[in-house]
Parts: structure tokens; sequence; C-alpha cells
């Protein structure tokens, strides 16, 4: 059974994980309004990974005996400057759920919850990833400036990225 300051901590978790979600669908949309359809799949492929992330603890917290409880979603910004300014608030963004999943394995240490560490591992390592990730797109936003041939060059390679439902824990 998880302690009860535990599963609030897991609670709070699925609740940023499902902002995430809804903050990058808001970013999808608004690379719909510019056409950049490979942007929008790449949005769409981060949208679906948080959506996984969030049914993990889900999960999890399920298989541990504990309550879900999940509370209202923050409205997320619709417009933005930029592709580029969209990659920077990505980041930062990805920056701050790092160190919410830090939080949260401060709690599972302070009450011993070996299980949940170990479990949590695999989150820690999916940051490190994606902070990477968003780092190269943001890297090479910042090469092409106003060049549209180059953001095309970009909206392309983005087209790729694939969805692989992730296996947690
Ligand atoms: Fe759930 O990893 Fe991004 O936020």
């Amino acid at each position: 059974m998880i302690s009860e300051k535990l599963e609030k901590a897991f609670n709070d978790q699925i609740n940023k994980e499902l902002y995430s979600e809804y903050l990058y669908l808001s970013m999808q949309a608004y690379f719909e309004r510019l056409n950049l359809k490979g942007f929008v799949n790449w949005m769409s492929v981060q949208v679906q990974e948080e959506h996984a992330h969030a049914m993990g603890m889900f999960n999890y917290l399920h298989e541990r005996g504990g309550k879900v409880e999940l509370e209202a979603i923050e409205k997320p910004e619709i417009d933005w400057a930029s592709p580029l300014a969209v990659f920077e608030q990505v980041l930062s963004h990805e920056e701050f759920v790092t160190s919410r999943i830090n939080a949260l394995m401060d709690v599972a240490e302070e009450v011993k919850d070996r299980a949940a560490l170990s479990f949590l591992d695999w989150y820690l390592k999916e940051q490190v990833e994606e902070e990477s990730n968003v780092g190269g797109v943001l890297a090479t936003l910042k090469l092409v400036k106003d060049d549209a041939k180059a953001l095309l060059m970009l909206d392309r390679e983005l087209a790729a990225r694939v969805f692989n439902p992730p296996v947690i824990g």
C-alpha cells in the first residue's frame, strides 16, 4: 500500500503530465494555423507521449492500492510569437517537469518507498531524453532565424517523428 503523502504527490504529477498533454495540444493547434505539418506531427507525438506518462502513473497508483484523484487542468496558452518561442517554452516546461519528477522522488525517498523510486527511475531517464530532443530542435530553430526555406526543411524533418508507445516502469 502506498503512503498518503506519496499518493498525493503522484496525483499532483498526473495533473502535470495531463497539463503537458494539453499544452502541447495547444501548440499543435498553433502549428496547424501556420500550416507547418511537420511541426504538427512532432507535437502530436509529444501529446501522445504525455498521455502515456500520465497513464503510466495512473495505472501504477492503482497497482499500489492507491486512489487516483483527477484535478482540473489549467488552461494553456493559445498563441506564440514564433516557432522559436514555442520551443523555448517546451524546453523550459520540460525542465520544470524534470524538477517535479525529482521532487516526487524526494517524497518517495522520505517515506522510504523503494518500489516507487525504482518505478520513477524510468521517468527520470525519459526527462533526460526529452530535454535533449527538444534542445536539438531549439538549436536548429535558432540557426533558421527568418529563413523560410530552412524552416520548411526543418518541417520536413519533424514530419518523420513517430510515436512508439513507451513501456513504462
Ligand atoms: Fe512527461 O515528459 Fe514531457 O512533460
